[in-house]
């Protein structure tokens, strides 16, 4: 039985098939694919108790047909609008000079180590200025900046991607090319 009404629980489809699938629990397949079972899963633990009935007949409904399930039936996408990156449709690109990616202290160690990991997502999320990456290590904490030498990665056979939203992907940043920038004191 869903609680929510069916334009609320589109939008918290959309949200995770789109956006936050971490935050069920999922993490996309290429494609954009998850599997039905855990995204009903997914959606339990988040109070949303929906059956698969129910999920059939949200898609079905869907006005845009925002969401399609595979031919088997056992697992279902966003059609699109995501931004978290899916394998389908993203052509290498020739980055800027300079990325940024903003972090939190706690990260540091870790990120000196092994350089920058995807962690749960498709790949290490790096932005074009300061100010974006500044605000996307905020979500965390006291943001760290850290500039990446995307033009000597690239050079040495790293591969780079933008996202539709603007995001530049790539799947790892060895910490060769990972530089703190130190914050001036306060
Ligand atoms: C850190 C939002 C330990 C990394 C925003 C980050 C963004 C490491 C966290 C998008 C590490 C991963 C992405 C290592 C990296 N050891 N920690 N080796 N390497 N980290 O959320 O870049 O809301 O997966 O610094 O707008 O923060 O999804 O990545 O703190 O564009 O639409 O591990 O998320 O968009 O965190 O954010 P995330 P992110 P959406």
């Amino acid at each position: 039985m869903a609680y929510l009404d069916q334009t609320r629980l589109s939008k918290f489809l959309s949200l995770h098939l789109r956006h936050n699938p971490s935050g069920l629990g999922l993490t996309l397949e290429e494609g954009g694919w998850v599997g039905v079972e855990a995204l009903l899963a997914g959606c339990a633990t988040r109070g949303v108790h929906l059956t698969r009935a129910e999920l059939e007949q949200l898609v079905a409904a869907d006005a845009k047909q925002r969401y399609a399930f595979d031919p088997t039936g056992t697992r279902i996408r966003a059609q699109q609008g995501h931004s978290v990156p899916v394998a389908l449709g993203l052509a290498p690109l020739v980055p800027p000079a300079l990325l940024y990616h903003g972090t939190v202290a706690a990260a540091l160690p870790a990120i000196q180590r092994e350089g920058l990991q995807k962690m749960q997502r498709h790949h290490v999320h790096l932005s074009s200025d300061a100010e974006t990456a500044r605000r996307v290590g905020s979500r965390r904490g006291k943001p760290v900046l850290l500039t990446i030498d995307a033009a000597r990665l690239h050079a040495a056979g790293g591969i780079f991607y933008q996202s539709g939203n603007g995001v530049w992907l790539t799947d790892h940043v060895p910490s060769a090319y990972v530089v703190l920038q130190r914050e001036a004191p306060e």
